[in-house]
């Protein structure tokens, strides 16, 4: 049971119950007392300050976050947001030392543990001044199994002692999950009303825990059923087991001026949940058929990093976990795309879209598409600028006695070489031609340059800086424009000084 008496605690047919049912326990031995706790509408609070807190700090209330107004959700946490909250200061011995204010929710959550920690309108030092109390310090050492410890409940004015009995690494209820979590021995068997209450080390009396759930009715891992879970998974309850949470978390995220500070190194509290995920919709996509995909998907927010999933893609593409979908498109159609990208913390954004892959109804006969592709037929077929196909032998061809020499002549001078095909609809094809490349340049900088384009698109620029001295095959996809005319052009442009000569031999756009 989360030991609130709350509203918030879910139907009205389950608080009925909790209110009929919230009758005083059996007194307990009092080894402990109700020193500087607070009783507060629904649940036990306390009184409580830092090891560094001085007295000129506005006071802090500790109780669960479950006793918030409203119960924080899993994965929420609140910090420095304003409230309106009252209590009733104890002394030792319940009796009422006045009323205490709160004007902010300084930390809270239902996530890894179960707190809110309250900032007072007043000081430690007015407190003590008004009241004659003193706060209860929070330790800042993680709880000592075996050890002797009480739980004052402000709410009822009555204390519970026994010792701990072991931590567990997880505990779950409901939709929330606590991490290494206080468990009770026989003894503290702690009811309704109790929630909030500070568990209170018996030999230091310093707070060591907030008191905060126990099993009800044996059932598993629900509401008011808290389960502890295994590494493997494995779940198991202990009817009438009841559990705390650990506040030395608290001490390990003090920032400046003692300020809870979630970025201190080491901090064990829970910190808030990412930004939500969103990924960019890229529009309606379209793809010829057998033509290659190659479209970067977008997203931002979230935990770094990002990790990419598509559902729906046409035949033949695929995403990559950077969110590159590349590939061919290998069947026609209408398709329904969902790419959906996840964070560090799994939480996800997606974005859809349709993607329509056309062209088809035939299939492709394989071909090879470009006229006098190796240049033996002389100066036809290509349009060219002077001398460009050549049959000289001191450049040789790669095969047969001509080949395409591009520039070479060590002035401001542009060579180039131009023929159009049409790929058919149905094919992927690919360009291919051997290039070699002779400089007199040296250095790195590209000071003659050789520009291959289709339609005008550069497919890819070589320069004096890629120089090799012997033929050497190149390749580039052209399957995106299957169905379409196609002006593959060699285009080289040399400076004013030291020649680079392009040569082209057996070049092809071959079709499949
Ligand atoms: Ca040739
Ligand atoms: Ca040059």
């Amino acid at each position: 049971m989360l030991k609130g008496l709350t509203a918030a605690l879910g139907t009205a047919a389950v608080v009925a119950g909790l209110l009929t049912s919230a009758v005083s326990p059996a007194q307990a031995v009092q080894a402990g007392d109700l020193t500087s706790t607070i009783a507060l509408s629904n649940c036990s609070a306390s009184l409580v300050r830092y090891p560094s807190s001085v007295d000129t700090d506005r006071a802090l209330m500790l109780t669960n976050g479950h006793c918030l107004p409203t119960m924080p959700s899993a994965g929420q946490v609140i910090q420095n947001t304003t409230a309106s909250r009252s209590g009733t200061l104890l002394s030792a011995s319940g009796s009422s030392l006045g009323t205490v204010n709160a004007d902010k929710v300084l930390y809270a959550t239902m996530t890894g543990t179960d707190v809110a920690l309250y900032q007072l309108t007043d000081t430690f030092a007015s407190i003590t001044s008004k009241f004659g109390a003193t706060a209860l310090t929070i330790s800042d050492t993680h709880p000592v199994d075996g050890s002797s410890m009480f739980i004052p409940s402000g709410y009822w004015k009555q204390t519970w002692n026994c010792s701990i009995n072991g931590f567990v690494d997880t505990l779950r209820e409901d939709q929330w999950t606590w991490r290494d979590s206080i468990r009770y021995s026989a003894g503290c068997n702690t009811t309704h009303g109790t929630s909030g209450s500070p568990i209170v080390d018996a030999t230091s009396k310093r707070v060591v825990g907030i008191n905060n759930t126990g099993n009800d009715d044996g059932a598993m891992c629900t509401l008011n059923n808290p389960c502890e879970v295994a590494a493997d998974g494995t779940t198991t309850v202990t009817k009438g087991q009841s559990y705390g949470e650990e506040t030395y978390w608290f001490t390990t995220c003090l920032g400046t001026n003692r300020a809870i500070d979630l970025n201190v190194s080491g901090c064990l509290l829970t910190k808030p949940a990412g930004t939500n995920v969103s990924v960019t919709n890229p529009g309606s996509q379209s793809t010829v058929l057998n033509g290659s995909a190659n479209l970067q998907i977008s997203a931002s927010g979230g935990t770094a990093p990002l990790t990419f999933t598509a559902t729906g893609l046409p035949t033949g593409l695929s995403i990559s976990s950077t969110g590159k979908i590349t590939g061919t498109a290998t069947a026609t159609g209408s398709y329904n795309v969902t790419v959906t990208a996840k964070d560090a913390a799994n939480k996800t954004g997606s974005a859809s879209f349709t993607w329509t892959v056309t062209g088809g109804g035939g299939t492709c006969t394989p071909a090879q598409l470009l006229g006098n592709a190796g240049f033996e037929s002389g100066a036809t077929t290509w349009t060219t600028t002077s001398g460009v196909i050549d049959n000289g032998t001191s450049k040789p061809a790669r095969t047969g006695s001509y080949k395409a020499w591009l520039n070479g002549y060590g002035s401001a001078h542009t060579d180039s070489a131009t023929q159009t095909v049409s790929i058919p609809a149905n094919c992927k094809a690919t360009l291919g031609f051997y290039l070699r490349i002779d400089t007199a340049e040296t250095g790195t900088t590209a000071y003659d340059k050789l520009t291959v384009t289709v339609n005008g698109t550069a497919l890819k620029t070589y320069s004096n800086v890629d120089a090799i001295g012997s033929y050497t095959l190149r390749t580039f996809d052209l399957s995106a424009y299957a169905g379409q005319s196609v002006t593959l052009k060699f285009n080289g442009v040399e400076d004013s000084s030291l020649a680079t000569s392009f040569l082209i031999d057996d070049t092809s756009i071959t079709t499949s």
